[in-house]
C-alpha cells in the first residue's frame, strides 16, 4: 500500500543517511553562512562532512537581511565566492555589492547539499565528545527535547573535526571551556565576547580570527569574533562567507592526502 510505502520510505533512507554519518571528518555546528559555505567547499574536496542546525531551516542569520530588509551587503573581496554559489548581485557603490539575503541563503544550502554535505536540522549539538585532551565529535538530540525540557539522553556523532559556526553565542567553544577547564588559543584562555559594532575591523578580524582553537575544535563567522573579543560588523556578509572558506580550506589541507 502506497500508505505504508511513503512512511517505509522515509524512515529507511532517513536511519541510512544517520547511520552513514555517524563517523565523519567534519561536524559543523551550525548552519549560518560561514558553517554552510564551509561545508560546500569541505564536501566539494571529498571529505564527509554534516552539519547540525538545531532551526528548522537552516541560514541562520542570512535570510533576514538587515531589520527584515532582505537585502545584503558583501564586498569585492568575496565575490569570487558569491561567483561559486551562482548568487545574483547588483554592483552598489565603492566596492559593494547588494544581493537577495532569500535567494543567497538558499543558494548557499542548496549548493552544500548538492556538493554532498548532510544537513540535519532540528538537532542541538549540546556537547562535544572530548577525549585525550582534543575535541573528537559532537553530542546531539532534538531541539524540541531540549526546548520541552524532556530529560532524554543524546546521540554521539565522531569526527576528526568539529567547526563551531554557532554565531554570536559561540556555544561549542564556551561548552569545551567550561565543562574540561581548558584554555582556548584566545588572549585570555576563554570566550572573551564580541565586542560593539565596527564594520572594517570586524570584518577583517572575522576571517583573522578564523583558526583551530582547541585541538579538534576550529570557530569560523560570528563564533570566531566572539571568541576572540573582535568587532561585530553588522550587515555585510563578506566576512562570514570568508571565513567560512578560510576554515574549510585549512581543514581540507590538514585531511586530505596529497598525492
Ligand atoms: C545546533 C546551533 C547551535 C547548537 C547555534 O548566527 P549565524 O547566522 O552564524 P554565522 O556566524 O555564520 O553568521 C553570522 C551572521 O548571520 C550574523 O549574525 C552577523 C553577520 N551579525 C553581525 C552583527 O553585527 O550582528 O547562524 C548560526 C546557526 C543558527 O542557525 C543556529 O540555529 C545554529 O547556528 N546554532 N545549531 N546546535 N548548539 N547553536
Amino acid at each position: 500500500m502506497i500508505e505504508t510505502q511513503v512512511s517505509r520510505g522515509i524512515i529507511a533512507t532517513y536511519f541510512e543517511k544517520l547511520e552513514k554519518n555517524l563517523e565523519l571528518d567534519v561536524a559543523i555546528v551550525g548552519g549560518g553562512p560561514s558553517g554552510m559555505v564551509a561545508a560546500y567547499y569541505l564536501a566539494k574536496a571529498g571529505l564527509k562532512v554534516a552539519q547540525f542546525d538545531r532551526k528548522l531551516a537552516p541560514g541562520g542569520g542570512m535570510w533576514g537581511g538587515a531589520m527584515m530588509f532582505n537585502q545584503i551587503i558583501i564586498q569585492e573581496e568575496a565575490m569570487d565566492i558569491v561567483k561559486d554559489f551562482e548568487i545574483n548581485y547588483q554592483a552598489y557603490k565603492e566596492g559593494l555589492y547588494v544581493m537577495d539575503s532569500v535567494e543567497s541563503t538558499a543558494a548557499i544550502i542548496y549548493k552544500a547539499v548538492h556538493a554532498g554535505a548532510t544537513i540535519f536540522n532540528c538537532y542541538s549539538v549540546e556537547d562535544v565528545i572530548f577525549k585525550n585532551n582534543a575535541v573528537n565529535g559532537v553530542v546531539v538530540n532534538w531541539t524540541p527535547v531540549l526546548r520541552q525540557g524532556l530529560h532524554v539522553d543524546p546521540l554521539n556523532i565522531l569526527a576528526k573535526i568539529v567547526i563551531d559556526g554557532t554565531g554570536h553565542d559561540s556555544e561549542i567553544a564556551a561548552t569545551v571551556a567550561r565543562k574540561n577547564g581548558v584554555k582556548l588559543d584566545t588572549e585570555t584562555g576563554s570566550v572573551i565576547g564580541e565586542r560593539s559594532m565596527d564594520v572594517k575591523e570586524g570584518e577583517d578580524e572575522v576571517v583573522n580570527q578564523t583558526k583551530e582553537i582547541y585541538p579538534g575544535l576550529y570557530v569560523c563567522g560570528m563564533a570566531a569574533s566572539a571568541v576572540s573579543g573582535t568587532p561585530r560588523m553588522g550587515p555585510i556578509f563578506g566576512g562570514m562567507l570568508m571565513s567560512g572558506k578560510k576554515v574549510a580550506e585549512e581543514i581540507i589541507a590538514r585531511l586530505t592526502v596529497k598525492p
